[in-house]
């Protein structure tokens, strides 16, 4: 559970029921304000990616190679979210791709209210407020964005090789919660005690059916299948 902002505080059976109450009421406000954010990035022609992991699983660099491989083909914005800086709204920039930083200022994931302003500020950096495709990086944690629906289409959940593959049963809700896994950084494998077994068989477990492409951003190693993914999101 996360001390900044309480959620997923309606889990957890300790809690005071007025605590509960609140925490239900500002989700259902979330919920709302995510179905509305759906229907503005519809307007603004695209398919938004909600992309989450622990800090430093390559969230951020996966998105830098990606724009290198698709921003010909598709008009690409990006929102991204950080408790603070904008380091790498800047990255995301130095690719020629309009990219929108939001800092939470302490809290741990984004939520629909602040996605919303994002969308607002991204829509103006487009000609005719048009996109294909909008990524949303989540702020780095595996635990808190899992709770909050932002208005996206998929969910994208990323692990990286030096984390373990363990992950998946420590953090099931998060990786419940994904229509894709995606295991970054395996060019890693070698120097780390990392079971591609082990990882692909739990998540399997928690979300039957889950797609799991492996990739190193580092090689270009799978991204094959990743941008075939995208473009098959796009054709929809
Ligand atoms: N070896 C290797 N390193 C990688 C790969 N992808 C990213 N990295 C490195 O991992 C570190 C963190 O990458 P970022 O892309 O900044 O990670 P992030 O998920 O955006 O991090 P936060 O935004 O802080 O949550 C950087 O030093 C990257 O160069 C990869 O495929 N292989
Ligand atoms: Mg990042």
């Amino acid at each position: 559970m996360c001390d900044t902002c309480g959620c997923q505080l309606h889990h957890h059976h300790h809690a005071d029921p007025k605590i509960v109450e609140v925490n239900q009421s500002l989700l259902a406000a979330n919920q709302k304000q995510a179905e509305s954010n759906r229907h503005h990035i519809e307007q603004m022609g695209a398919v938004a990616i909600n992309l989450i992991s622990s800090p430093g699983s390559g969230k951020t660099t996966l998105l830098e190679r990606t724009i290198e491989i698709l921003k010909d083909t598709f008009k690409i914005g990006v929102i991204e979210g950080d408790i603070e800086t904008e380091r790498d709204a800047d990255r995301i920039r130095a690719k020629g791709v309009p990219a929108v930083q939001l800092t939470t200022g302490g809290a741990c994931h984004l939520d629909a209210p602040i996605v919303h302003g994002g969308l607002h500020v991204l829509e103006h950096l487009a000609k005719g407020g048009k996109y294909d495709l909008i990524f949303i990086e989540n702020v780095g944690n595996l635990v808190c964005p899992a709770t909050f629906d932002l208005g996206e289409h998929q969910r994208v959940i990323l692990l990286s090789v030096p984390e373990g593959s363990d992950k998946p049963v420590k953090y099931p809700a998060t990786f419940r919660s994904a229509d894709l896994m995606l295991i970054t950084k395996t060019d890693l494998v070698p120097y780390f005690d990392f079971s591609m077994d082990e990882a692909t068989k739990e998540a399997g477990i928690l979300k039957p059916g889950l797609e799991i492409l492996p990739l190193s951003a580092t090689t270009g190693d799978g991204f094959e299948r990743w941008i075939a993914y995208l473009h098959g999101l796009l054709k929809r």
